[in-house]
C-alpha cells in the first residue's frame, strides 16, 4: 500500500494529463501548464498530452462530467498513455471510479507531488518525512472510503462485512506506523535543535533561502557559498536542506540554508510531515525570499510562498524571521523591464529587495550587503551588569544575543555589552525581571 507507485510501474510510463478548472478565475495559465508538464517529467514519465478542461458542473463520482471523461479515455488511447493524471484534487471515490472507467492508474496533484518527493528524498530525515506524508494521505483516503461505505449500509451495526474489518485492520496498521514515524522524526528534531543551539552559542547568524520551486534557490546558494548542490530546471530538485558557510563582508562567518521549494496547493500532509525541515527556515535569523522575476506567475507564486510561511508560523508557534527578497533571473527579462526592477529595488521596496541573477552573478555584492544590514537592523546594544550569582542569565545572553563586551569590575560583577533584537530583549526581561538592561547609545 505504501510502496512507491513508480516501483510498481514498468518504465517508461506515458502520462495523459488533464488540468480541471471551474471558474474563469482558476483557468490555468500557460505557466501552469508548464509547471504541470514539469511535475510529470520530474516523475520520470513521458508526456502524452496535457490540457486544461473546463468542468462546468462537478460530477461527484468522476469530478469530470461524462463528456470530458469520454474524451480523456479516447485521448489516453490515442496517445498510448499508461497512466492518467488529474492535476487537481480527487476524492478517493472519484479516483477509484476514474481508474475503473479509464482502465489505468489515476493520480491527482497530491499523489503526483508525493511521488516526486519519494523519488527525491535522500537523507534519513527526508525519507521519514515522505513516508509519513504518504501514510497520512493513504489513511485519510481509507477513513473517507470507510465512512462512505458505512453510509451506504445505512449504519446498521450488525452488517459488518469482511471489507469493513479489513479497512479497520489497515487503518490500525497505518496508525501504528504513524506513531513510529512521528517518534523517529522527534529524534531528528532533537538533533537539529542541538545543532542549532551550537550555532547560536557561537553567534553565527543563519540565513535561509525560501521560495517557489524552480525559482533558483540552489543556483543562488551555489554561487554565494561556492558549492555545487543539485540545481536543475525541474520542480523539487531540492528536497533535503543543505547548510553551508557564507562569508559576509563585515560580519564574517554566517550559515546559509538551501531547502525545499514551495508550490501552489502544496498537499497538507506534506506541510505537516515536513515540519522538521520547514522549521529549519523559521528558526533562521533572516529569510531571503528568492523570486523568479522572469516567470509570468511570479506574483501568484510569491503569494503562495507567503501563504505557506504564514501557515507554518501559525502551526509551529514560531515567529517568522525578518525577510528580504532576491529578485532572481533578472538576466532573462527584456532590458527595459530589468532596468525598471533594478530601479525599484534600489529606491526601496517593501520588503527590501535586490535584483539579481544567480546565473550571471549580477547583484551578488548588493545582496550580501542587504543581508548584512538586515541582520543588524532591529538589534540594539545593551549594557547589562551581572552579579557573580547570575550564571544562568549570562548563559542565556550568550545563547540568544551577540555579546560584544564582557568586563569584570572590582566588586566581582561583570559588565556585558550585548546586541539583542527587540524580541529577545522582551524575552530576557520576562525571564530575568530583576536584571536591568540599558540601551547603549
Ligand atoms: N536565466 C536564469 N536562470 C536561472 C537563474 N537562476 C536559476 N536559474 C535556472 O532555474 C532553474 C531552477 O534552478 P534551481 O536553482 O534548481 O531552483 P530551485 O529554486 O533550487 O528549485 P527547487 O529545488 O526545485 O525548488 C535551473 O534551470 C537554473 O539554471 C537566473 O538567475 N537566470
Ligand atoms: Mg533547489
Amino acid at each position: 500500500m505504501t510502496d512507491k507507485l513508480i516501483d510498481r510501474l514498468p518504465a517508461p510510463e506515458r502520462a495523459g494529463v488533464v488540468i480541471p478548472w471551474f471558474t474563469p478565475a482558476d483557468r490555468p495559465s500557460p505557466d501552469r501548464l508548464q509547471e504541470t508538464s514539469g511535475l510529470v517529467e520530474a516523475l520520470g514519465c513521458e508526456l502524452g498530452f496535457v490540457r486544461p478542461d473546463h468542468v462546468r458542473e462537478v460530477n461527484s463520482s468522476f469530478l469530470l462530467s461524462g463528456g470530458l471523461v469520454d474524451r480523456m479515455a479516447a485521448d489516453l488511447d490515442a496517445n498510448e498513455c499508461t497512466i492518467a493524471v488529474i492535476d487537481g484534487a480527487l476524492t478517493p471515490v472519484q479516483q477509484r471510479n476514474l481508474e475503473k472507467r479509464l482502465g489505468r492508474k489515476v493520480i491527482d496533484r497530491t499523489g503526483l507531488i508525493l511521488e516526486i518527493f519519494g523519488l527525491r528524498a535522500r537523507t534519513k530525515e527526508g525519507r521519514l518525512q515522505v513516508e509519513l506524508a504518504r501514510i497520512l494521505y493513504e489513511r485519510s483516503r481509507l477513513v473517507r472510503t470507510w465512512t462512505h461505505l458505512e453510509r451506504q449500509r445505512g449504519g446498521s451495526g450488525f452488517l459488518s462485512g469482511p471489507g469493513e474489518s479489513q479497512l479497520e485492520a489497515d487503518r490500525r496498521m497505518l496508525d501504528d506506523r504513524i506513531v513510529r514515524l512521528r517518534r523517529d522524526l522527534d529524534e531528528v528534531k532533537r538533533t537539529r535543535a542541538v545543532q542549532r543551539a551550537g550555532r547560536r552559542r557561537t553567534g553565527t547568524p543563519v540565513i535561509a533561502l525560501v521560495g517557489y520551486t524552480n525559482s533558483g534557490k540552489s543556483t543562488l546558494f551555489n554561487r554565494l557559498t561556492h558549492s555545487d548542490v543539485f540545481a536543475r530546471d525541474m520542480p523539487f530538485a531540492t528536497l533535503d536542506p543543505t547548510i553551508r558557510k557564507l562569508d559576509l563582508p563585515s560580519l564574517g562567518e554566517a550559515a546559509l540554508i538551501d531547502t525545499v521549494g514551495f508550490i501552489s496547493d502544496l498537499p497538507t500532509h506534506l506541510i505537516d510531515s515536513f515540519q522538521a525541515t520547514l522549521e529549519e527556515s523559521l528558526q533562521a535569523d533572516l529569510l531571503v525570499h528568492v523570486r523568479d522575476r522572469a516567470s509570468a506567475s511570479d506574483m501568484e507564486q510569491a503569494d503562495d510562498v507567503m501563504i505557506v510561511l504564514e501557515r507554518l508560523e501559525k502551526e509551529s508557534g514560531l515567529k517568522l524571521p525578518p525577510m528580504i527578497e532576491a529578485w532572481n533571473k533578472i538576466d532573462a527579462l527584456p532590458e527595459a523591464r530589468a532596468l525598471a526592477l533594478r530601479n525599484l529595488a534600489a529606491t526601496g521596496s517593501e520588503p527590501p529587495a535586490v535584483a539579481v541573477s544567480a546565473l550571471t552573478g549580477e547583484g551578488m555584492d548588493a545582496l550580501l550587503a542587504l543581508i548584512e544590514t538586515s541582520l543588524l537592523r532591529g538589534r540594539q546594544e545593551f549594557g547589562i551588569v551581572l552579579g557573580p550569582e547570575a550564571g544562568r542569565a549570562r548563559a542565556w545572553l550568550h545563547r540568544n544575543g551577540d555579546v560584544t563586551g564582557d568586563e569584570m569590575a572590582e566588586d566581582g560583577s561583570a559588565r556585558l555589552r550585548v546586541r539583542l533584537s527587540a524580541e529577545r530583549l522582551g524575552q530576557f526581561r520576562a525571564e530575568f525581571p530583576d536584571i536591568e538592561a540599558t540601551l547603549v547609545v
